[in-house]
């Protein structure tokens, strides 16, 4: 097994190790790959969509990067047919898209959300 090195925040680091105690996992290196394993099966969900789609994409993320959000969504207004922006707890956006079109460009839209590495959470739901 290949041992590697990462920078995490501190705020990240410390829900890892509240996770690993709720969740039972033997150490940190077990929750990075769970996590890992859920991004890359999620990711093979997504590369085999095809044709013409319906979804509802879910973003959380924190109200300072409203901008990298804006940013990137208005790039995609052709297959965003609505969207609710509502406010959490402890400075947090929810975001729901709702979405039709291609699903390449669909695809398109949910990379360059987790490549901004700036969401707490992103979720494509086809429906
Ligand atoms: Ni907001």
């Amino acid at each position: 097994m290949a041992i590697i090195s990462i920078s995490l925040t501190d705020e990240i680091l410390n829900e890892i190790d509240k996770l690993q105690q709720e969740l039972g996992f033997s150490g940190r290196s077990e929750v990075m790959r769970a996590g890992a394993r859920m991004l890359l099966a999620d990711n093979k969900e997504k590369e085999n969509l095809e044709g013409r789609l319906n979804s509802v994409l879910l973003l959380i993320h924190a109200q300072k990067v409203e901008g990298t959000v804006t940013e990137i969504k208005h790039k995609y207004e052709d297959i965003i047919s609505t969207q609710i922006h509502n406010h959490l707890r402890e400075d947090k956006c929810l975001e729901v898209f709702i979405l039709e079109g291609d699903a390449a460009r669909i695809k398109q839209l949910v990379s360059l959300f987790h490549a901004s590495g700036k969401m707490d959470y992103v979720k494509l739901i086809v429906a």
